[in-house]
């Protein structure tokens, strides 16, 4: 297949075009650096030393043999080019990963939350009107999240893929209906998310466009097959309170002798897949996209779900980490369960990859390689969901500088690196 990736040069993006383009797919790549122009903003860099985009491209060819197209385009501006992009290069598939992904960024000011909205809903809308006007049959496999449900909202109750049968009182009796599952977004990032699921829906109907909306859960690890390859193909690994998620932050802090950020009680539960899934998933998706006129596919793409404070206390007992709670920055639930169905990827061949020791060391080892690169003062989550909510002071000493750059750090009057 020729498949365009949008935002394949971030976290999921990176590793998915290598995997499309190792099995044999012609893979072209858009995407406007914003992730790397925000790590310029906040001041932090991905733990790993990601290259530039020219560089890893080269390198995979060097190393594969094969060509990756890159065009630098930004989704929410440039209509035109997009247009041109989709009729010069005829896609089979268009696989959309381009979006500002950080709850906790799109939180933290109004020009956050406005921009997050501003690039994520008019880039998915031009996308779509894109697609529509030159009249392309690709189909296209949108990377949502498990986040426009909501969580707590069904208790135990299992959350189905997308679509939820209610019974409708009517003056003729009950009648069942498949609705789209109610969202119900815990920040402006997620609220985004559910406005392109209603998108989806609308130029499914209208136009007939193939549309595959994947609700992904918490992505962890790093590594791939491909991107292990060589050093200069390696994907980033966000460790910051903005854009680290919460299983591959306890691993890092766990490296560097960092207390264990358990927001408030840890009783939030949530979805995880690790990345080696992730790439997989999005193979499948691909090669059981729907047919012109169906209504949008969902697929839950999560492999298992875990308690925050379990996870803290499953990577204590590996590392010997001390674990803190701290003032939860977010609004959200205390305490939540989750139950969630994910039959059709298991249905369609997913072998899924589950927490183990081996893959959650070979992460602490990542982290633990590139640990000089970490600066202790961005770890602690400061963007806060209302303005006025506490949040932690900086847990290690000297924390404003890369490790590297420290002769000592004290943690609580323990000397934990010299
Ligand atoms: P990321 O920020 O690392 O990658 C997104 C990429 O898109 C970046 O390279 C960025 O530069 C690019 N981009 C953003 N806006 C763009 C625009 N207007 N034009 C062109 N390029 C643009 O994020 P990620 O972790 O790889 O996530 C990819 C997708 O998967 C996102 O849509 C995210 O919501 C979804 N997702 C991620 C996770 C996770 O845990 N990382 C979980 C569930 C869903
Ligand atoms: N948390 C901690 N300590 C930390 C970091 C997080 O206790 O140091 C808690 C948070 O309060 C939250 C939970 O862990 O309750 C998950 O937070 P997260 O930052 O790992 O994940 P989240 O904000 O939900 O967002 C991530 C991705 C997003 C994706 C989403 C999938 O950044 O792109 O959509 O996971 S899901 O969570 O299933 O909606």
């Amino acid at each position: 297949m020729k498949v365009v990736i949008l935002g394949g040069d971030g976290f999921c993006g990176w590793p998915t075009s290598l995997y499309l383009s190792d099995r044999g797919h012609d893979v072209v790549i858009i995407d406007n650096l914003s992730r790397r122009n925000i790590d310029v903003e906040l001041g932090v860099e991905s733990l790993t030393p990601i290259r530039p985009i020219d560089e890893r491209i080269r390198v995979w060819q060097e190393v594969s043999g094969r060509q990756i197209e890159y065009i630098n385009l930004d989704l929410a501006r440039e209509y035109d080019r997009l247009c041109d992009v989709l009729v010069t290069h005829r896609p089979d598939a268009v696989v959309h990963f381009a979006e500002q992904r950080a709850a906790p960024y799109s939180m933290r000011s109004a020009r956050s939350k406005r921009y997050t909205v501003d690039n994520n809903v008019t880039g998915t809308h031009n996308l779509l009107t894109a697609m529509v006007a030159v009249r392309t049959t690709a189909a296209l496999v949108h990377l949502g999240t498990m986040g426009v449900y909501g969580y707590g909202w069904t208790g135990t109750a299992p959350i189905p893929e997308g679509y939820l049968t209610v019974r409708v009182p009517t003056p003729d009796g009950d009648m069942d209906r498949e609705i789209l599952h109610p969202a119900n977004p815990g920040s402006v990032y997620h609220l985004t998310k559910t406005l392109d699921q209603l998108m989806f829906a609308f130029y499914a109907a209208n136009d007939g466009l193939r549309i595959t909306d994947l609700h992904q859960g918490i992505v962890w690890g790093t590594q791939t097959d491909q991107t292990a390859l060589d050093e200069r193909l390696i994907n980033r690994f966000d460790y910051d309170g903005d854009y680290g998620t919460v299983l591959n932050r306890f691993l890092m802090q766990a490296a560097i002798g960092h207390p264990l950020t358990v927001h408030g009680t840890g009783g939030q539960t949530r979805a995880f897949i690790h990345i080696r899934d992730t790439v997989r998933c999005i193979e499948i998706a691909l090669g059981n996209a729907p047919r012109r006129g169906a209504r949008p596919s969902v697929f839950n793409q999560v492999t298992e779900s875990h308690r925050v404070r379990d996870l803290a206390q499953m990577v204590s007992g590996l590392t010997g980490a001390e674990v803190v709670q701290l003032p939860n920055p977010r609004r959200e639930a205390a305490e939540n369960e989750l139950v969630v169905t994910n039959d059709r990827f298991i249905g369609l061949g997913l072998d899924a990859t589950t927490l183990s020791e081996r893959l959650l060391d070979e992460c602490t080892e990542i982290a633990s390689r590139y640990r000089h690169r970490v600066t202790p003062s961005k770890i602690v989550a400061r963007s806060v969901w209302r303005e006025g909510m506490e949040t932690a002071p900086d847990l290690m000493m000297d924390s404003n500088e890369p490790l590297a750059a420290l002769h000592t750090v004290e943690r609580r009057g323990e000397l934990v690196v010299e």
